[in-house]
């Protein structure tokens, strides 16, 4: 059976809760379609993410690679079309706040995800979830990972696929922030599993 590692983030910023958090423990060691599912949550940190990332990859050797990240202002589940080489973010969970940085000196500008995103968002669909292509990660965390799990894949010269997708916030999210606006954790987790199961379909 073919491997998946699905990635969540831990809270941060005014967040008290990432339902990331919560799908990628909940799914983990799950059967999904071809795929079987471990889950892990990585920290809010320039460095440590990737660094914690790339254990994870190198423990399960998986052959897809979903990242999942919390967008609190997005109404969509929207895959990411591509991750772009620069840091410039409002404080990460250690304190960090890079300013205008190269993730990778010598990286390329951009790199698209490796992930079948229009058949992602029309299996959504299909299932009567909103679901969209985003063409900006932002230059955060999100953007972050994403371009470094693909950057560490071309480098090594992988055959996994991998990309990222931004979730809105949950119910649970939106108890405590009453601002935003969110979906039923169940109706996050049901995208989720459908976005799995179309990986395998599109996936040789
Ligand atoms: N979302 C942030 C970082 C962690 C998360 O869940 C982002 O969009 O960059």
């Amino acid at each position: 059976m073919k491997r998946l590692l699905l990635t969540g983030f831990q809270p941060f910023l005014s967040h008290p809760i990432n339902p990331t958090e919560t799908i990628a423990k909940g799914l983990d060691s799950q059967v999904i379609g071809d795929f079987n599912v471990s889950g892990r949550v990585l920290p809010v940190e320039f460095g440590r993410a990737s660094e914690e990332l790339f254990a994870h990859v190198e423990d399960i050797e998986p052959d897809v690679v979903l990242l999942l990240g919390l967008a609190a202002g997005r109404k969509k589940i929207t895959p990411e079309r591509i991750a772009i080489n620069v840091n410039d973010g409002v404080k990460d969970n250690a304190g960090k706040t890079p300013v205008d940085e190269p993730i990778e000196i010598d990286g390329e500008n951009g790199l698209f995800s490796t992930l079948p995103i229009r058949e992602m968002v029309d299996s959504l669909h299909k299932k009567g979830i909103p679901a969209s292509i985003s063409n900006s990660a932002g230059t955060y965390l999100c953007n972050y990972v994403m371009y470094q799990m693909l950057h560490y894949i071309k480098k090594n010269d992988f055959k996994m696929k991998a990309g990222f997708v931004h979730l809105p916030p949950s119910f649970e999210l939106v108890l405590k922030e009453p601002e935003l606006t969110g979906w039923p954790m169940q109706t996050l987790f049901d995208g989720v599993k459908e976005m799995i199961l179309s990986v395998g379909g599109g996936y040789e």
